[in-house]
């Protein structure tokens, strides 16, 4: 599906797309900017984006990169203006597991740890996208790609587990033509056909349960084009049958003149599906009162829904832009304010306080609830060289995840075998980082190629997903 795949620029051409699909005009608003900043009392107005953005309760962040974090002038605007942070480049799958189940995380941990120590809130940008995967993950099967996928949202989430405030769980999944609800060809639904979205989203609620859990697009900006109504349609459902998400990232890669007339109902009519709403990766390219304007329709709209929680810019200053040539940013080469920084600071002081801020990872009122139950593990008597627990980390109706760890006693393992019998009819829908056999309601699971090796005490995990009520039944461990 050529028309689908992304440029080999990084996706510079989807901007071409994105003028096409977008409302012309719409710059009806303007008359009111001078108003809204005029009512704003004197003395409370904020000087810096983030203090602005956290008047109304919202963060305002920018992507930064771990090279750029040399040049200090870069750090002292990040650090002065924005109170939240998207690791650019730095835990996309590329970056941290370049062969299999090989992770690296220092330029990640960089970013996260200066963000950490200022207090800023972090987004992690992505888990499973098309894009930025090492060739290794596309040439796996059926079976070892789910565990791939799984064991990858496992161990990157687990390593910032409780650090991240919303991760973008699944990265553009949608395809830019065809009918409403056309996933974009790639090795996932290829592979693991449509459900991989479903399937990435269990995952990540049970491998950070404190994390908001975004479906993060481009394109879908205007609230009638058919790629947003696609995703409106599968946070609906999701909501409905109870599958795990917190938010929309809405990435906004916009150009002077180009935003939506509807994008502020674009952003409500998402809210009122019971997710938050974020705008992820906004850039407008062009200059003067043109951008400034787009900039401040932008943050206008996003002020108006309480759902909508904040806006990340795709970067810090011109100079470094994935789109420099377009000036986007709200800051030049030279880390000067432009006219855009005016009008964002100015509409973000003049919005009125959040008054009701989304509780993390809530349900929705029209929603069937995904409690994340997690009853104290199960543990095995000590039989062999391992032991192993079993603990539910999600349920919904009709079904539940589950991990179990498998733990290595004084001595280092060789190759493990689980048990266990069903108490109650369950059964394993999908399983991943073992390999099972079933008979009856006893089931077995051993070790795949690449973790049966245990040293002394460390631990190892597998997860499955299955139908049924809830259950943690007694497992054994045993090694050769
Ligand atoms: O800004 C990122 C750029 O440095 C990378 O070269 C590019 C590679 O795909 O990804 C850019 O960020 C993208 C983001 O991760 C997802 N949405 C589109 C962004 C711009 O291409």
């Amino acid at each position: 599906m050529g028309e689908n795949s992304l440029p080999a620029d990084g996706g510079r051409r989807r901007l071409v797309g994105t003028r096409r699909l977008l409302v012309a005009g719409a710059l009806g608003v303007l008359g009111t900017v001078t108003a809204l900043s005029a009512s704003v009392p004197a003395g409370a107005a904020a000087g810096t984006l983030g203090a602005a953005a956290a008047q109304s309760g919202r963060y305002y962040g920018a992507a930064i990169a771990a090279g750029h974090m040399s040049d200090s002038a870069y750090v002292a605007t990040w650090d002065r203006e924005f109170n939240a942070v998207t690791p650019e480049n730095e835990m996309k799958w590329d970056a941290t597991e370049p062969s299999r189940g090989s992770f690296r995380f220092t330029s990640a941990d960089q970013i996260v740890s200066h963000a950490q120590s200022k207090g800023m809130k972090i987004r992690g940008h992505t888990l499973v996208w098309h894009n930025q995967l090492p060739s290794w993950v596309s040439g796996l099967s059926t079976s070892d790609l789910r565990s791939a996928m799984v064991n990858h949202i496992n161990t990157v989430m687990g390593h910032y587990k409780g650090k991240i405030y919303a991760w973008d769980v699944v990265n553009e999944a949608f395809a830019d033509g065809g009918a409403v609800g056309t996933l974009r060809s790639s090795v996932w639904t290829q592979k693991l056909g449509n459900g991989f979205i479903e399937e990435a989203f269990r995952a990540a609620r049970a491998a950070d349960p404190s994390a908001k859990l975004c479906y993060n697009d481009y394109n879908i900006d205007n609230a009638t084009a058919s790629k947003t109504l696609g995703v409106y349609n599968m946070i609906k459902d999701f909501k409905a049958r109870g599958v795990p998400i917190d938010c929309v990232g809405l990435q906004s890669h916009l150009s002077s003149g180009s935003v939506p007339s509807n994008y502020q109902q674009n952003i409500a009519q998402f809210a009122a599906l019971g997710v938050d709403v974020q705008i992820t990766e906004l850039d407008v390219g062009g200059s003067g009162s043109a951008q400034a304007d787009a900039y401040r329709r932008v943050t206008q709209a996003c002020t108006a829904v309480p759902r909508c929680t904040g806006i990340t810019v795709w970067g810090v200053t011109d100079k470094y832009s994935w789109r420099s040539g377009d000036t986007p940013l709200l800051f030049d080469g030279n880390y000067t304010k432009k006219q855009a920084y005016t009008a964002v600071l100015d509409a973000l002081n003049a919005a009125t306080p959040n008054t009701s801020p989304s509780p993390n990872t809530s349900p929705s009122p029209n929603t069937s609830p995904s409690p994340n139950t997690s009853p104290s593990p199960t543990r095995s008597p000590v039989t062999g060289a391992c032991s192993a627990a079993i603990e539910t980390t999600n349920s919904w109706p009709g079904g539940f995840q589950s991990t179990v760890t498998v733990r290595a006693g004084s001595a280092a393992v060789n190759g493990w075998t689980v048990k266990w019998t069903w108490p109650g009819g369950q059964s394993i829908s999908s399983l991943w980082n073992g390999t099972q056999s079933v008979s009856g309601s006893s089931v077995t699971v051993r070790n795949t190629d690449y973790n049966g090796s245990i040293a002394a005490g460390s631990s190892t995990t597998f997860g499955f997903t299955a139908n049924g009520t809830a259950a943690t039944p007694s497992v054994t461990c045993t090694s050769p």
